[in-house]
Parts: C-alpha cells; sequence; structure tokens
C-alpha cells in the first residue's frame, strides 16, 4: 500500500512537471517599449495594473519611467498607460509640477474608487519632487479617471 502512494505521488509530481513545463514552452511574450525613449530613463522600474481609463473592458499596464527627461527637465520621470491586450500605448501621465528631478512615476498603485464615481483611480509619486523649495520632499498625485 505505501509502495502504491510512493508510484501515485511519483506520478503526480511527474505530470504537474510536465504541465509546467508543457504552460511555458508555449507562452507568448509581449513586448512594451518606451514611446519616448530617453537614455537611463528607467522605463519598467514600475509596473502597475491599469485603469479602465476608456472603459473598454480591456485591461491596461501603468509603466514607470522615473528618470525620463521630459522637455528640458532631465530626471522628471513619466509614466505610460498601455492597452494590455494589444500592447498598444494609450497615453501619458506627467508631472503636474514638473522640474528638474521629480522621478515621477517612482511608485504607481491603484487603489480603486477613491472619489465614488465607480470609476477606479490611480496614485503616481514622486518621491523628488520639491515643495517649497525644499528639495526632494516627495508628492503623490491621485489622478481621479475620467471616462
Ligand atoms: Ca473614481
Amino acid at each position: 500500500m505505501y509502495l502504491h502512494r510512493r508510484v501515485l505521488a511519483c506520478v503526480l509530481f511527474t505530470l504537474l512537471l510536465f504541465c509546467g513545463l508543457s504552460a511555458q514552452a508555449v507562452a507568448r511574450v509581449m513586448t512594451l517599449d518606451n514611446p519616448m525613449p530617453r537614455p537611463y530613463a528607467g522605463f519598467g522600474y514600475v509596473v502597475a495594473e491599469g485603469v479602465d481609463v476608456n472603459q473598454d473592458g480591456a485591461p491596461k499596464i501603468l509603466i514607470g519611467a522615473p528618470f525620463q527627461t521630459v522637455d528640458q527637465f532631465h530626471v522628471q520621470g513619466e509614466v505610460f498607460l498601455f492597452n494590455g491586450q494589444d500592447g498598444h500605448h494609450l497615453t501619458t501621465f506627467d508631472d503636474p509640477y514638473p522640474h528638474q528631478g521629480a522621478t515621477f512615476g517612482y511608485s504607481i498603485a491603484s487603489p480603486g474608487d477613491v472619489n465614488g464615481d465607480k470609476i477606479p483611480d490611480f496614485a503616481i509619486g514622486a518621491s523628488g519632487q520639491i515643495i517649497m523649495d525644499k528639495v526632494a520632499v516627495g508628492r503623490v498625485f491621485v489622478f481621479l479617471s475620467q471616462p
């Protein structure tokens, strides 16, 4: 009886291993690239579940590039929203108070619907944000999604 259990366990383990490897072998990879590539942008530093801002039902992906140069500001940072089904770039979010070193997109979170309109919202951190002439105080911007 004990031997039967061991044989059964080995068979199950082999099946799981085989099935796991088979699943990896058929996995496909979608590549998402920085729509405005700049050296040292850090695109992909943060990846988060995006909000379905256009309400089309397709999953969205938010990707931060906190060291992205924007206009003349180095390390200002940007965040890009992609359609998770086809990988298309949908829109770009910029720091509402842009400046060099803001690192906008250093963190991203989707806390759900914060204003009660039943549309999920999202928050983007800028850990290097200057506030009242104080360097790198940091700030979080909560973006309220609109249909
Ligand atoms: Ca909302």
